[in-house]
């Protein structure tokens, strides 16, 4: 079992901000400082009306939390906000302890969470890049090469060597990311060819994606009570109650604030949300911020250009709700990811909203022509099928994707 380093968490309070948000920004960052295995002892806030340039906190403030730190033997210093690398150093030299921001811990959990070679490179690229401006004079910060929280990664082994170094190997990931990146597009279109209906599960971090995939796929994607769990996405493929079939990922939780260089480093992940056909956008309805979660979510899909796509929004989490909660956004469904009789509302719902978006047919199949009943069965949401005997054909009904090249052939026939 790995040592917990005893951690204070600091904020400034300025005078715009809601103070409901400003709260649960900082549980966020005590949930955080938890998943990277920090135990908060003592958490700092300081009204302000705006940020110290050089100290962040006042000197004042910053005296006392360095009294409180001698007497409690904290390990590590956590700001709630993106610091400027002089800041950091500064605070640093003051209080004579590490100190890391948000950015930095949330790096530092995606460095323990990346398990494919595409995810482990995207974190080391976003490392390299937070921390070549703050590569000279770190003081405090560099003597902490044991490790701890905010050292894991590639930090730890290549501070003493020179920026050139670091960005041939900035460079050096950027080419093998394209690599990875080229691979998972031809993938994608070979997908794409094969017409195969692909559903994005989507939204905040510890919303309980993993947990409905795996019950939907009865497969093992890690499942965790801790933020972040899943940084790679997983694609199975899933039949809904139709016959229906189609292609369902997992993919990486979002955050407020998510540091800018890991939105550039997991671009290429989440652009598989960007191919998606429906969006699952699952919320943690029983977290007291999710109406926030879901503007962050929404707000995000949109940088991703994944807003147009259909939406589906599962309320996750009944299991801990009053009975009088309402959905926020529609279509919208409430479900408890454990409970087997939910997945299959789910997806009744699910072909539910498929339908609206669709266009119905209806169809005679000759009885010789099992392939072509086949087809319909696998990419359409089949409703009616009944044998004429005397003619020996099928007549069915449904509804079917336009965009799928069977509804052409359907047409003209
Ligand atoms: N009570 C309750 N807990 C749930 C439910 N669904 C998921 N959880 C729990 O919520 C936690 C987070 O679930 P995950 O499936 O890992 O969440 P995620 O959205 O994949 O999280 P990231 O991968 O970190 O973005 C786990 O402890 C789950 O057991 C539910 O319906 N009810
Ligand atoms: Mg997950």
């Amino acid at each position: 079992m790995e040592q917990k380093e005893h951690v204070l968490l600091a904020a400034c309070r300025l005078p715009f901000q809601d103070d409901e948000r400003f709260q649960s920004s900082l549980e966020e960052l005590r949930s955080l400082t938890e998943t990277a295995h920090g135990e908060v002892d003592k958490i700092v806030i300081q009204n302000r009306n705006k940020v110290h340039q050089a100290l962040y906190l006042g000197q004042g403030k910053l005296e006392e939390i360095k009294t409180y730190i001698e007497e409690h033997e904290i390990d590590l210093v956590i700001i709630n906000d993106e610091l400027s690398p002089s800041q950091t150093k500064n605070i640093s030299d003051f209080l004579d302890i590490a100190v890391i921001d948000r950015t930095q811990l949330i790096l530092d959990i995606f460095a323990r969470r990346a398990n494919t070679k595409e995810g482990k490179l995207q974190v080391e690229l976003a490392q390299l890049q937070y921390l070549l401006p703050r590569l000279y004079g770190q003081g405090k910060n560099l003597s902490r090469l044991g490790g701890g929280i905010g050292t894991r990664g590639p930090g730890e082994t290549k501070l003493e060597t020179d920026r050139r170094h670091i960005q041939r190997r900035i460079d050096d990931i950027r080419k093998q990311i394209q690599q990875v990146a080229t691979q998972r597009e031809q993938y994608r279109k070979r997908r794409k060819e094969n017409k195969a209906f692909q559903i994005a599960i989507v939204g905040y971090t510890n919303a309980g994606k993993s947990t409905l995939f795996n019950r939907i796929t009865n497969s093992q994607s890690f499942e965790e009570n801790q933020l972040f769990a899943t940084l790679d996405p997983l694609t199975r493929q899933v039949q809904l109650p139709s016959g229906f079939q189609a292609l369902i990922s997992d993919t990486v939780g979002f955050i407020q604030d998510l540091p800018t260089t890991l939105i550039a480093a997991f671009r290429s992940t989440l652009e598989e949300v960007r191919e998606a056909d429906l969006v699952l956008h699952m919320v943690d309805a029983s977290h007291p911020d999710h109406v926030h979660h879901e503007k962050t979510v929404h707000k995000l899909l949109k940088e991703l250009e994944a807003d147009h796509i259909p939406m589906l929004n599962v309320y996750n989490k009944k299991d801990l709700l009053n009975e009088d909660f309402m959905p926020v956004s529609l279509p919208a469904i409430t479900i408890s990811a454990n409970d087997p009789i939910d997945i299959k509302r789910l997806f009744d719902k699910i072909e539910e909203v498929l339908m609206k978006e669709w266009e119905p047919y209806q169809t005679y199949v000759h009885a010789s022509k099992g392939d072509m009943l086949h087809r319909l069965s696998k990419h359409s949401i089949m409703t009616e099928r009944d044998f004429l005997e005397e003619d020996e054909v099928y007549f069915v009904k449904g509804w079917i994707n336009p965009d799928h090249p069977l509804y052409h052939q359907l047409r003209k026939e």
